[in-house]
């Protein structure tokens, strides 16, 4: 970046709902926030990156009711789940929601009152069908009916029948304006195939939006009205403008962060934020994010993650099984993001040895080892460098970093991380064509080149790690050598390659070899 002062990055999860226990999915989205949020912090912005949990609505009331405690003890606690993952999952969010705090509550408010300000909202009467899994309302023709006449919207949840006095919000006055955003900016919701359902969706007609509930009280009080509470969705999207200080639209961080770079959610939730979210913001005289990426959906071994399946991957199981890095890496390195993934624990563990333990792990060992045998303790002094020498470290400290900043800025991070791969590969496959071990007594000055250009390559794909391992990244560059402050994105560069004469410690390794338990063998076998 070319001005002094860093460009903001804003990038946001959805807010969980506190009625569930945080597992794959939620850890899914999170990282992938996380791994942005280190990549742009590496890379020169100012970024701030949000999480945080969703605590209205009816399904988080019943889930209180159920476990026989007031909502808000039942929210204190459940919440806590959910903010013990980052430390669990070392997310770097710089701040933690909650939709029951007073200036969430201040700010949700606000968005209604220059909503009605506007003409947007008027109060009539809802009657239809309403899914408090998804806290969605759906049309009869979504809808389809089991044997018994239990109505199921297209997501599998059951339906019920709501029919009270509500608030609305003028939806359908919407559309077109809406449309247009859409075309005048291409890259407000991707993949492509999730902004074509978008389009198609709101092209079919928009009806206008139930946002209150009269039949229970767990929400924010409209204002003016408190006979009504807010729709949970409404209440939940502002949280992305009450972290940033709203309703003081002079704040700080309102006037560099919003409008938000990315607000990252998964499949299921794209409609709330890429229809209902900009038209709120369009209608209150603010400016809509810049982008909605809806990434796909996890299955265990082929099947639903349910409760009842007993199926849940609890994110501390994936920790304790593979290690925190190793995980981080393997949920955004396994799937194409967009796409839907099936979570098999044969490829986690099989990705995990070939591409960490046996891929970048092997080649810090043996570097560093021969480094340390074979050179003093020393890192040791480069000379004339040959073609093959050359094309590796352009790699390394070009071009690597222009491809993984274009694939994060496309959110495509498994292709990020299969530079990082290609060019671990490649060194590998140097080390075996220029066999430094066999060098040592022909030639010694060339056993240290390659050696060289091996730690340097080293170092680059240490610093490319940091986003996605930032623990084990921090370990090689520690071994490495390189100081604190030379390990932003814009080290990566051959005015900051390593100092021959830095001294070697013997390596410690990396990421260990796993062990393959023998169910996960058959898995693989079968
Ligand atoms: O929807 N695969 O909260 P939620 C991938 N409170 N991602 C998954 C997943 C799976 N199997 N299961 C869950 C809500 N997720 C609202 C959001 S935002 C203003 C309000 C992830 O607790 C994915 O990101 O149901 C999905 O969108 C989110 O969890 C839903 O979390």
């Amino acid at each position: 970046m070319t001005t002094g002062k860093p460009e903001p990055y804003y990038i946001t999860t959805p807010i969980y709902y506190v009625n569930d226990i945080p597992h794959l999915g939620h850890t899914y989205t999170t990282v992938a926030c996380d791994v942005l949020a280190r990549f742009k912090r590496l890379d020169g912005y100012d970024v701030k990156f949000l999480t945080g949990t969703d605590e209205h609505g009816l399904k988080v009331h019943q889930a209180a009711a159920k476990a026989g405690i007031d909502p808000q003890s039942f929210t204190d606690k459940v919440s806590q789940n959910f903010r013990a993952l980052t430390d669990l999952m070392n997310y770097s969010n710089d701040d933690f929601i909650r939709t029951t705090e007073p200036r969430h509550i201040k700010a949700a408010q606000a968005l209604w009152k220059k909503l009605e300000e506007a003409g947007d909202i008027y109060l009539d009467t809802y009657s239809g069908w309403y899914a408090v899994r998804d806290e969605a309302y759906y049309g009869e023709d979504e809808l389809t009916e089991t044997p018994d006449g239990q109505k199921i919207a297209p997501s599998g949840a059951a339906c019920e029948w709501v029919e009270e006095e509500s608030y609305f919000f003028r939806l359908s006055a919407w559309e077109e304006r809406l449309l247009a955003f859409y075309e005048n900016n291409p890259g407000f919701i991707q993949p492509d195939v999730r902004r074509n359902e978008v389009v198609s969706f709101v092209k079919s007609g928009l009806r206008d939006l139930s946002i209150s509930r009269t039949n229970f009280d767990w929400g924010v009080p409209v204002p003016g009205n408190d006979k009504h509470v807010m729709y949970v969705w409404i209440d939940a999207l502002t949280n992305y403008l009450t972290a940033l200080g709203y309703p003081d639209t002079d704040a700080p961080d309102f006037k560099s962060f919003w409008p938000a770079d990315l607000h990252m959610v998964g499949k299921d939730i794209l409609r709330f934020h890429a229809v209902y979210w900009p038209a709120f913001l369009m209608a209150a005289g603010l400016e809509p994010p810049k982008r909605i990426f809806a990434h796909g959906w996890w299955t265990i071994e082929g099947q639903k993650m349910s409760k009842s399946l007993g199926n849940v991957i609890a994110p501390h199981d994936l920790v304790d099984r593979y290690g925190l890095d190793q995980t981080r890496y393997f949920l955004l390195r396994e799937v194409p993001f967009g796409n839907d993934g099936n979570f098999s624990h044969a490829h986690a563990l099989q990705r995990v040895n070939s591409e960490l333990a046996n891929g970048l792990g092997n080649l810090m060992q043996r570097t560093l080892s021969m480094i340390h045998k074979n050179c003093d303790q020393k890192m040791p002094e480069p000379q004339d460098l040959a073609p093959e020498d050359q094309a590796l470290l352009a790699v390394a400290q070009d071009t690597m970093l222009q491809r993984i900043r274009k694939h994060l800025d496309a959110q495509k991070f498994h292709l990020a991380i299969e530079e990082i791969v290609k060019l671990t590969n490649d060194a590998n496959a140097y080390i075996d064509t220029q066999a430094p071990w066999k060098l040592k007594k022909e030639n010694p000055a060339r056993m240290g080149t390659v050696l060289y250009v091996l730690a340097e390559v080293t170092r680059c794909l240490a610093l490319a790690m940091q986003p996605f391992t930032p623990d084990s990244a921090a370990r090689m560059l520690d071994q490495l050598g390189v100081a604190d402050e030379k390990r932003a994105l814009s080290c990566l560069c051959a005015a900051e390659a390593l100092r021959p004469g830095t001294p070697i410690a013997a390596p410690e390794g990396i990421f260990p070899r796993l062990v393959v338990a023998e169910e996960t063998k058959q898995e693989a076998a079968g």
